[in-house]
């Protein structure tokens, strides 16, 4: 029912080392919607973001999109610094109810109304936690900063996130290379609501409860040889 980018296996390789010791944490950026960040301990890097999904509904969503929006696109948009738009909503096909969302615009939402902006996710320990604003006793945000004491880590404004259960790795001396995975399980990952209507333009499109738990992370260490240790 859904495809992205992120559907297909994206390898990455970070011209930096590994040095040999034990890690506990691992931090992933998971941006929501179309913008910049940066981070104060690279302050002329940005990293620009546009995730989009694109949704085939089934028939009869034809006008689930509003079509009465210029160029076809509704809600903001964003100019980064490297003079990049990006759009949070479009028609793909109207006929054939394709639509293209940002991960925002499929976020579920609190009783204020309120997106679930999760997108800080940090694989440590065994505990899963999700700050979520909105709630009783919850903050509205959050700093990084305030969760980790990692030296020279720390972004631009305020990111909610998740604690995500990992073990963590220890690079041994004798490791050569290291491959990081990190796996999203998208089976009915989106749900469709009819918000007690018969009406299907006021349907709810929505990621599937608890979709931080789809999410897993593994790293696994090899040799020169590529043997695995
Ligand atoms: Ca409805």
């Amino acid at each position: 029912m859904q495809y992205g980018d992120f559907t297909t296996p994206l390898a990455a390789t970070p011209e930096g080392e590994i040095k040999a010791g034990t890690y506990s944490d691992f931090m992933i950026f998971f941006f929501s919607g179309p913008g910049v960040m940066g981070m104060s301990s690279t302050p002329d890097v940005f990293a620009e973001s546009s995730p989009v999904i694109v949704v085939d509904l089934p028939e009869g969503y034809e006008n689930y999109v509003a079509t009465d929006v210029p160029f076809k696109y509704d809600g903001t948009s964003t100019v980064t610094p490297g003079g990049n738009t990006f759009y949070t909503k479009k028609i793909v096909d109207s006929n054939n109810s394709i639509f293209q969302f940002s991960l925002s615009e499929l976020y579920p939402k609190d009783a204020s109304g309120n997106e679930m902006a999760l997108e800080v996710f940090n694989f440590t320990g065994t505990e899963y936690k999700v700050y979520a604003p909105g709630i009783d006793g919850v903050p509205e945000t959050y700093d990084i900063l305030d969760y980790k004491d990692t030296p020279g880590m720390g972004i631009l404004g305020n990111n909610i996130f998740t604690k995500v259960p990992w073990d963590g790795i220890t690079i041994l001396p004798e490791t050569a290379s290291v491959t990081f995975t990190l796996t999203w399980n998208l089976d009915g990952i989106l749900e469709l609501y009819d918000n007690k209507t018969s009406d299907v333009t006021d349907d709810i499109l929505v990621l599937a409860d608890r979709f931080w738990e789809r999410l897993s992370f593994s790293a696994v260490q090899y040799d020169i040889n590529g043997n695995q240790l």
